[in-house]
């Protein structure tokens, strides 16, 4: 089965808004393998992004993204990754259509509320900075044929 990475990012945290982001992931039918809320560090923060390097919004992101709370959690499932990206919307909470997470809650293209990993690949590479292995929990849920 597919996993990806989900951050509810500071804003999200600050904003009351872990419990409703959480919801949507649970009501789309995906299943949760790690859950912690963390104070990220400068460090954790620039492998995260190591891809945004160099581009005019990196350190105003890193600021960002260590400024608060960030509750990191790995959901998976069936295309996970791309469904997750679906459930998010696009990068600009004012571009994002209703229904999305971004397009619900947001008019922010930086404090845009949620991280989802873009591929599979990047998924396990993200998994692997935010979680030890012994933080996923693997189980089998009960409605899993029916999803
Ligand atoms: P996404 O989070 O949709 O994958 P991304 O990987 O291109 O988007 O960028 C990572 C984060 O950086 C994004 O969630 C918000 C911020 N960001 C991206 N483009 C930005 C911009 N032009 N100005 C400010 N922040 C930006
Ligand atoms: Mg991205």
């Amino acid at each position: 089965m597919q996993q990806t990475l989900i951050l509810v990012k500071p804003d999200g945290v600050h904003r009351r808004l872990v419990g409703v982001i959480i919801e949507r992931f649970e009501q789309k039918g995906m299943r949760l393998a790690g859950l912690k809320l963390v104070q990220t560090s400068r460090a954790l923060a620039e492998k995260h992004y190591a891809v945004h390097k160099g581009k005019p919004f990196y350190d105003s992101l890193l600021q960002f993204i260590t400024s608060g709370p960030t509750v990191a959690m790995v959901w998976e499932g069936r295309e996970a990754v791309a469904a997750a990206r679906t459930l998010l919307g696009p990068t600009d909470g004012a571009k994002a259509p209703p229904g999305t997470l971004r397009g619900d809650f947001g008019l922010s293209v930086q404090n845009n509320l949620v991280h989802g990993s873009d591929s599979p690949e990047n998924a396990a590479a993200e998994i692997a900075l935010w979680f030890r292995p012994d933080e996923l929990v693997s189980y089998a849920s009960n409605d899993a044929s029916w999803i």
